[in-house]
């Protein structure tokens, strides 16, 4: 086979639809509107850089506006507060097709919708909502989320990054590691403990004095995904950028639950697009005067995939009808990341085995998705806390503490 000839060299996008047990007939008409729309986005202005940029280690930035204008930002959210006035599984098939594309423009939208307004919309004033969601939900804005420490990233109860009172001002110390967006963002929603030792959100804006955030650089994963870290030395915030409207852990970890819900069905999206070059390559390439798809062991690969990338679907499904009748339990929520996220990652593995060593270059999105998914397996809870949630939860036995 020419390599040359077969490859996407201007990277020409080939993928087509894959739905075994005709998932589409339970979406309805604006689900499928608003997949098909972000799907031809994704083929036009998604695919044809996202190798190079990945290969770079450069975020694509002039994606944030389109992102806003195909309604990537808070799908879920009303409209009068920047979002998309859809239900969740719009929410989750819109993920899913950004992150066939690549799992960093996923990560860019989860961060700005589910990290960053919905924080906003859920907990903050009235005055807070008409400040930053219509600026967040138009692109104008880019927001990042802190919560994850240098030392506190499983258990982020512990966090050291605390605020004192200063009259109608608090000054905010402490620093927060590997925050997607973090280098480029205008406002982070940071949380932080408060004189009584609880967690708070606030809101930090980029300029304030004593606020920076330096780029990590490094990184085999998300690498067209930027991320960096937020450092805060007596950085004074006006006590009206305190979300008021929540106190304690479950005030992020209620917004972990919307994003991981997100990363449930996106993961889904990086499965496909390693099933469907795998099974195209397998279809072209002749070895032995054979298709390798012919080959049994090709097979076996190709059939476990689609029976795994089915059953997720359906899980996924599923969530997002709970979700919409406002029934997703977080446990619920956290066996769907697990699954089909590992899911995801076995599939990239297979399937770039299937296009032997072509599967380890650039012409090819299998061993871009590998990597990113490692990412995807331990940001928004490891895969090993997301097992522990479920065995509490089946238990009511805490592993944790
Ligand atoms: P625990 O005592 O279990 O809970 C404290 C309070 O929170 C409530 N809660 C939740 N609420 C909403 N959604 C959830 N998922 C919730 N989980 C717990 C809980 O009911 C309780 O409420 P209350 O009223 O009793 O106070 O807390 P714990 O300290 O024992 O921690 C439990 C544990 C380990 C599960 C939790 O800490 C955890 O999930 N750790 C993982 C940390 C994590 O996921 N970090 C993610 C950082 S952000 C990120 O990765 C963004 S990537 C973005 C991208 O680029 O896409
Ligand atoms: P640790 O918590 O140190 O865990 C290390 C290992 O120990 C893991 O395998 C874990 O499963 C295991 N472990 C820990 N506790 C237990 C236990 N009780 N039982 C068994 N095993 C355990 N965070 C943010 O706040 N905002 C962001 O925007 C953000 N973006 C990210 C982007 C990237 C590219 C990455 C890599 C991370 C990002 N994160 C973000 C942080 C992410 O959520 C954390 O990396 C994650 O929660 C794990 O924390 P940790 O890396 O400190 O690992």
């Amino acid at each position: 086979m020419d390599h040359k000839n077969q490859s996407s060299g201007s990277k020409v996008d080939r993928y087509q639809h894959h739905d075994y047990y005709h998932i589409d007939e339970l979406l309805n008409e604006d689900h499928l509107l608003a997949r098909d729309a972000v799907r031809e986005w994704v083929k036009s202005e998604v695919s044809p850089i996202i190798e190079d940029y990945s290969e770079r280690g450069e975020c694509p930035t002039h994606l944030f506006k389109q992102l806003a204008e195909i309604g990537a930002f808070g799908p879920s959210l009303p409209v009068q507060y920047g979002g998309g006035g859809m239900d969740e599984i719009a929410y989750g098939v819109i993920m899913q097709e950004l992150e066939r594309g690549d799992s960093g423009i996923r990560s860019m939208a989860s961060v700005q919708g589910s990290l960053v307004m919905y924080p906003i919309f859920r907990f903050g004033s009235e005055e807070q909502r008409l400040k930053y969601l219509p600026k967040l939900g138009s692109g104008e804005y880019i927001g990042c989320f802190g919560l994850t420490e240098p030392d506190h990233g499983s258990n982020p109860n512990g966090m050291t990054t605390h605020f004192k009172d200063d009259g109608d001002h608090v000054v905010l110390n402490g620093s927060k590691m590997w925050i997607t967006n973090s280098p480029l963002a205008d406002i982070a929603v940071v949380w932080a403990k408060n004189p009584e030792g609880k967690i708070q959100g606030l809101i930090v804006e980029k300029g304030m004095p004593g606020f920076s955030a330096p780029e990590i650089h490094g990184k085999w994963s998300l690498r067209a995904s930027i991320t960096g870290e937020l450092v805060f030395e007596d950085v004074r915030v006006p006590k009206s950028n305190i979300l008021p409207s929540v106190v304690g852990l479950k005030g992020p970890l209620s917004c972990l639950s919307k994003a991981r819900y997100g990363i449930a069905w996106g993961a889904i999206g990086a499965a496909l697009d390693c099933y469907d070059s795998a099974l195209r390559y397998s279809l072209e390439r002749i070895q032995f005067g054979k298709p390798i798809g012919q080959f049994q062991l090709t097979q076996k690969k190709l059939a476990e995939m689609i029976t795994e990338i089915t059953k997720a679907q359906l899980l996924a499904w599923r969530l997002g009808s709970l979700a919409n009748g406002g029934k997703a339990t977080p446990a619920q929520i956290s066996m769907a990341k697990r699954n089909n996220v590992f899911m995801a990652l076995e599939i990239a593995r297979e399937a770039r085995q299937i296009h032997g060593g072509m599967g380890i270059t650039n012409e090819y999105p299998c061993m871009r998705h590998m990597m990113n998914l490692e990412t995807v397996l331990t940001y928004e809870g490891t895969h090993d806390i997301h097992l522990l949630i479920t065995g509490m939860d089946v238990t009511g036995l805490n592993a944790f503490g």
